[in-house]
């Protein structure tokens, strides 16, 4: 009997933490480990009552371990919109913002402060957010599906909705709100027209109440063809009155449902889908159509410019040369969503030259956290480094210094109403984004969709210290490897400016030799590298499509000129001889060998640096990361092989004798073929 309840005792007082507080990931960046219980409420000072204001003061008495705290509404700081400022006083902090979100943010700023371990005395504090909106895209399916997503299913249940409310909504939430999000496209740009009838609106309106009290709106991707498809209607010409009617019906019933609802997100003639191009009108006409029914409501419509035509043009031009004419033809609560690159958020684009050339029209970011082309959930791949490497983007549209992020951020160009996206890496699996160290790419877009002048390494440093531990022996290699990991999988999958060189549809793994006969020839990757027996890469100059034309002088010369184009994109602008001598003095072929190599090498490194970490790890997430870089590695080799052997068929030159022999067969690695199949 005694033994029986020793071992009770035993299982309760050992087990029973470690159940509760089971290293799944789930927690993300918001594990606060060593904390017990923050401070009384008595330690918290504010007036008024508000489901966010709650949340706030929950959170301090949850966690917050230091002084008392004050939080005000200050009308006077409306300039800092959903900014805050924070001042240590004589016995307390005290947090303002004009908002109540705002003072949310600045409660998960101090706890941030606290658990990087940074100084909490003196704070003189004042943030004001970079983008007005900052918003999530889902590319999630009604059936649960995701598109391009590798953590499991959507996270939300439709079929239980509006009844039954998953707790994972409000973790959701409360997660974005920590970083500044405060905006959600629920569903697939492939939009469903279904997603608008009044059961789903009823479904999406739980999801808004939950969201609401953590600053979030909730926004809709629409199907082009919904007054035809759902409505009824003889077709879904946006001049059409009866068309114009039915948005307007629709709309109306949306905000009755929805009052604060944010908007839409429209992919209209993309990849087949609908648009007001299919009876003869311009993206303006359908964007505008949109528009004047969401402006009494306050609402937005995010028009995207992803498009492009099976048609002889360069696929990199498209997307300019259709938006460009309709420059100053859009309403003003329309902002056009470009991808951070010309093409299709590849390993490294140059910047999307779109960016600044709408001198008239807003213009917003969208990036893709989730790893579509990045190896999926089962690479290590820090995006912070992509993200800078576009924000900081030197446009030169109104002369040096016009980065992409000040003409998006309303520095350059006044805009109404500014804004930044990202497809979301986010499903149902237990640690939300399939691997762990996904987390990070979530959390560094909400950092910088914060505040762009943050760096790649801040960012890295805060999540890991949040996420795992602030031990400089775990921190340092660690961030270290972040923040070569994108650089190391550019270099194992498309080097040098090297694109679409992967798998066909699922988009895993290489594939340069793809070209399917009779396929569309822009889908193909023999389009983008255009190996001959003279060389490698997609001459864009004036000599070929010209591409570089649409950057703002200096960048077209820069970029037009072989000499003086970055080599990180010489086959993105270049068709280059492979005996070309690179800057390094190696011939191109070596140097491509050499870098494919090097990022071999680097992942191989990873696994060294991760496995001496075990002792600083919980053993869950440890193996969890541990098996996924062993991935990592073999799909490097992968790459490497393929890219090379394939490469070799017409450099006919030898791989250099001091870098790995390949392991593979050329042939073997054509016949691979992945059981991968994407839902569209
Ligand atoms: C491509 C994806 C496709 C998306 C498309 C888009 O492969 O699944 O629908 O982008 O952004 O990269 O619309």
């Amino acid at each position: 009997m005694f033994y029986l309840r020793t071992c009770i005792l035993f299982l309760f007082l050992f087990l029973f933490p470690f159940c509760v507080f089971a290293e799944d990931g789930s927690q993300l960046w918001l594990r606060f480990p060593n904390v017990k219980n923050g401070i009384s409420t008595d330690k918290i000072i504010s007036k008024g009552k508000n489901p966010t204001l709650d949340i706030a003061k929950k959170e301090l008495t949850t966690y917050w371990q230091g002084q008392a705290v004050e939080l005000r509404t200050e009308k006077s700081l409306k300039n800092l919109k959903d900014g805050y400022t924070i001042i240590s006083g004589l016995d307390k902090i005290i947090i303002s913002s004009a908002k109540e979100t705002g003072l949310l943010y600045g409660v998960y700023h101090i706890l941030r402060l606290q658990q990087t371990q940074s100084d909490l005395t003196h704070l003189n504090i004042t943030e004001k957010p970079s983008y007005d909106v900052r918003i999530l895209n889902h590319w999630d399916n009604l059936d649960g599906s995701i598109e391009r997503g590798y953590a499991g299913h959507s996270l939300w249940k439709w079929e239980d909705l509006p009844g039954t409310i998953s707790p994972r909504y409000e973790a959701y939430a409360r997660a974005n709100a920590s970083i500044g999000i405060n905006a959600v496209v629920l569903n697939n740009v492939n939009a469903s027209p279904n997603m608008l009838k009044n059961e789903y609106l009823i479904k999406v309106k739980a999801l808004a109440d939950i969201f609401r009290p953590y600053g979030i709106k909730v926004y809709l991707s629409v199907n082009f063809s919904s007054p035809k498809v759902i409505g009824g209607l003889e077709n879904s010409d946006p001049l059409n009155k009866k068309v114009q009617e039915w948005w307007k019906q629709k709309t109306n019933e949306i905000y009755k449902i929805i009052p604060d609802f944010g908007g839409f997100l429209v992919k209209a003639n993309s990849e087949g889908q609908p648009g007001p191009q299919d009876y003869g009108r311009t993206h303006a006409d359908g964007a505008n159509m949109m528009a004047d029914v969401l402006k009494p409501h306050g609402g937005i419509v995010m028009w995207r410019a992803f498009v492009y035509s099976a048609s002889p043009e360069d696929r990199a031009k498209q997307a300019y040369l259709e938006f460009l004419p309709l420059d100053g033809k859009f309403r003003d609560n329309v902002i056009i969503q470009i991808k951070n690159g010309p093409i299709d958020f590849q390993p490294r684009e140059p910047f999307n030259p779109l960016f600044g050339a709408l001198k008239k029209t807003s213009e917003m970011v969208e990036f893709q956290i989730t790893q579509e082309y990045l190896g999926f959930s089962n690479h290590l791949v820090f995006l912070g480094p992509l993200f800078k490497e576009t924000l900081d983007s030197d446009t030169y549209a109104y002369g040096k210094g016009s980065t992409v992020s000040k003409v998006t951020d309303g520095t350059l160009r006044p805009a109404k109403l500014t804004a930044i996206s990202a497809v979301a890496n986010i499903g149902d699996e237990t640690n939300w984004t399939g691997n762990h160290f996904a987390q990070a790419n979530w959390y560094a877009f909400g950092r910088l969709a914060w505040n762009h002048q943050l760096g790649s390494d801040q960012i890295a440093g805060e999540w890991i210290k949040m996420t795992f531990t602030d031990d400089k022996n775990f921190v340092n290699p660690v961030k270290e490897m972040m923040l070569s990991s994108r650089e190391t999988a550019v270099d194992y999958m498309m080097p040098l400016g090297l694109h679409h060189i992967f798998a066909f549809d699922h988009h895993y793994g290489p594939e340069p030799w793809g070209n399917i006969p009779g396929g569309r020839p822009d889908w193909m990757p023999v389009y983008y590298h255009k190996a001959d027996e003279n060389g490698l890469g997609f001459n864009r100059t004036q000599t070929g499509s010209n591409a570089v034309a649409q950057y703002f002088p200096p960048l077209n010369e820069t970029y037009g000129n072989i000499e003086t184009c970055p080599e990180n994109l010489i086959l993105w602008f270049h068709h280059v001889p492979w005996k070309y001598t690179m800057k390094d003095g190696k011939s191109l072929w070596d140097e491509l060998c050499y870098t494919y190599d090097k990022g071999v090498k680097n992942v191989r490194e990873y696994q060294k640096t991760w496995d001496r970490m075990e002792p600083y790890v919980d053993a869950e997430r440890f193996h969890h990361v541990q098996s996924r870089l062993k991935i990592q590695s073999k799909d490097a080799v992968w790459w490497k092989d393929a890219c090379l052997l394939y490469f070799q068929t017409y450099s006919k030159m030898p791989i250099p004798y001091d870098i790995e022999r390949p392991v593979h067969e050329l042939e073997d690695l054509k016949k691979i073929k992945l059981d991968m199949k994407h839902h569209n």
